[in-house]
């Protein structure tokens, strides 16, 4: 098995007319379902990390406070009735038009001080830039959480004979042409999707070490049906890239 592209050395050579992206060309986009007690924290930090400039976009499916408390933080909220983390993700990562789109969970559980370091490794030349929780032991998430994270990453792993550490982080970076070149069709499973059909059609992709806080609020994944459900879109979206 191959690593994923993780260190220095495997950085993939950009030509020299690259353009630089900056905040100007980001949009941070996230499903949000219920996060006031989160939302506010998130909004501000990528507000201070970016110096206001990056675009914020939230796929809203709350009956809370949620929506309103993103609007006065400036987000753009589109609004859509509640189906499940990836038809909210998707919906987000298809609407902006910057040339970079970053996920998140609106749980301040991803570090949003680490942006920066993800729009570097779009500079330098990857297609997507994966956080990976499990990089730094990943000690806030739960137990259980934290074994299944790791045996989806070993079956990710497995079938497409290149090791990956962490297929179903919330945050990442992806250049919008990745985003829209692809035909995206899990639901709860989306995250791992989006690592795996660019990993298997020869994108560069870089998986970096993040930090993982504690979850504010109430999660919104049932761990063992979501869990069925991650490993089932794994063994399928790995299946179409093989063999399709
Ligand atoms: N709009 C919308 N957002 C959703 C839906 N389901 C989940 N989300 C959001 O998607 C993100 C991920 O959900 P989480 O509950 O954090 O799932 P998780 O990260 O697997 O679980 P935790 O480890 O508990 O955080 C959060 O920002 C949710 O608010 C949904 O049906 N609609
Ligand atoms: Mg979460």
């Amino acid at each position: 098995m191959n690593a994923i592209d993780r260190d220095e050395s495997a950085t993939p050579s950009t030509d020299d007319e690259h353009e630089e992206f900056t905040f100007d060309d980001l949009s941070v986009v996230m499903g949000t379902y219920n996060e006031e007690a989160a939302i506010g924290t998130v909004l501000d930090d990528i507000d201070e990390i970016t110096d206001g400039r990056a675009e914020v976009v939230c796929v809203d499916g709350s009956s809370d406070r949620t929506p309103e408390i993103a609007r006065e933080h400036g987000a753009r909220v589109i609004e859509q009735e509640p189906q499940g983390y990836g038809v909210a993700v998707r919906e987000a990562i298809l609407t902006p038009d910057r040339p970079i789109v970053v996920t998140t969970d609106c749980d301040d559980t991803y570090p949003m001080e680490q942006l920066p370091e993800f729009l570097d490794l779009i500079n330098e030349g990857y297609d997507v830039v994966s956080g990976d929780r499990i990089y730094h032991g990943a000690e806030a998430m739960p137990t259980f959480n934290r074994f299944g994270n790791r045996a989806f990453a070993l079956l990710a792993s497995v079938l497409m004979l290149e090791r990956v550490h962490d297929t179903t982080t919330g945050m990442r970076a992806y250049r919008r042409d990745v985003v829209e070149s692809i035909e995206w069709t899990e639901n709860t499973g989306l995250s791992a999707e989006l690592l795996i059909r660019p990993l298997m059609r020869g994108y560069d992709v870089r998986e970096h070490p993040i930090a993982y806080r504690e979850r504010a609020g109430e999660t919104k994944l049932d761990p063992i049906e979501g869990g069925a459900a991650i490993a089932k879109s794994i063994v399928k979206v790995c299946l179409e890239e093989r063999f399709d």
